[in-house]
């Protein structure tokens, strides 16, 4: 899913990645995820509603899908799809 903004600079054009995150037991779980993905340089928002899988990140281009993976690996949990 891109989205952009075509009036807009192209750096700062925002995207929109959608990531499926397993492992997450309690809300607890969730806020750690939801904190990491928004100390993200370039990343402005976060949609992310325990127990749902599916995370949403809304992000400039500078921030790529795999740095939101390997944030969200890092912390101990799996990304099955993104
Ligand atoms: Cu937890």
């Amino acid at each position: 899913m891109l989205l952009k903004m075509e009036e807009q600079h192209m750096d700062q054009a925002l995207q929109a990645t959608t990531l499926t995150v397993t492992g997450m037991t309690c809300s607890g779980c969730a806020s750690k995820v939801d904190k990491a993905l928004r100390g993200l340089e370039g990343v402005r928002d976060i949609s992310l509603h325990y127990p749902e899988t599916t995370v949403g990140v809304l992000h400039s281009a500078s921030v790529t899908p795999e740095v939101i993976r390997e944030t969200v690996t890092s912390l101990g949990f799996e990304v099955t799809a993104a």
